[in-house]
């Protein structure tokens, strides 16, 4: 792979980038979405502000199916080929539990991060005891809306209903997931403040490194935030503000901590 790389830069000149390439990127910059949101329970948006500016551009990143991909996708800085996994519409609902253990598998020294959804962990948290049984260490975070968003934001606004899609109780958030991940003999942490997010981080990394097993951050989140979408790219409905910057103002970059 490498050598064929090697050979297809050479014979590959590097080209100016074209209008429309140039269009795009100061549309980027430009149309850029809110993250900065303080409330509590923490928008869905500040998580991925947070996970952009704490991890480091070599984390690898696993997500499968749910509002939680979506905004995965739109809102996560990824620069470098092979850092991100996304099954995407292919839809295997849990496929970052058993995915991380793959992808760290793959690439020991990388520090691999599941993103995932509340309903999405518990479809294969089984799989957690494999990872605990073969000393996977790596970082789940969890964006907890005791919801199925994916279907209940298409049926409120295609359908005007919201049947089968509620999954919270007592508190409306459901399981006591930091338990479950106790339970499997890994290690969770509960946030509820956007300012707990990064010292959560933090201690999973450094905890599941030294103890060899997942370690899950459960943020959380606004349980009715929509994520922003359209039957098609001219169609998109943006339900939270969209930050519309003059052309000529360059953009300050949220990645701090590196
Ligand atoms: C195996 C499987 N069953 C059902 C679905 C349909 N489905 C897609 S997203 C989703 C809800 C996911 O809920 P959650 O993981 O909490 O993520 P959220 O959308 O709330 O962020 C469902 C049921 C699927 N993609 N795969
Ligand atoms: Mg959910």
């Amino acid at each position: 792979m490498e050598a064929l790389l090697r050979v297809a830069r050479e014979m590959t000149s590097r080209r100016a980038p074209s209008p429309w390439s140039q269009k795009a990127a100061d549309y980027r910059r430009r149309f850029r979405r809110k993250m900065d949101f303080d409330q509590v329970p923490v928008k869905p948006q500040r998580v991925f502000k947070e996970l952009n500016e704490f991890f480091n551009p070599d984390t690898i990143f696993v997500t499968a199916i749910g509002l939680y991909q979506i905004w995965s996708g739109q809102f996560q800085e990824i620069s470098k080929p092979g850092t991100y996994f996304c099954c995407g519409q292919a839809g295997p609902l849990g496929w970052e539990v058993p995915a991380c253990i793959g992808v760290k598998l793959g690439k020991p020294d990388a520090q691999v991060v599941g993103v995932v959804g509340d309903y999405s962990f518990q479809f294969l948290l089984g799989d957690l005891a494999t990872a605990v049984q073969n000393n996977v260490p790596y970082v789940l975070v969890m964006l907890n809306n005791g919801f199925l968003s994916l279907i209940r934001q298409p049926e409120k606004y295609l359908y005007e209903m919201n049947y089968g899609v509620d999954i919270g109780y007592d508190d409306g958030y459901g399981p006591d997931f930091v338990k479950i991940m106790e339970g499997m003999k890994a290690l969770g942490k509960r946030v509820l403040r956007p300012e707990e997010i990064k010292p959560a981080l933090e201690w999973a990394v450094r905890e599941s490194n030294r103890l060899r097993v997942p370690a899950l951050v459960e943020i959380r989140v606004d349980r009715q935030t929509d994520a922003s979408m359209g039957v098609s790219i001219d169609k998109i409905v943006e339900r939270d503000p969209v930050i519309d910057l003059p052309a000529e103002e360059p953009v300050a970059t949220t990645a701090t901590a590196r």
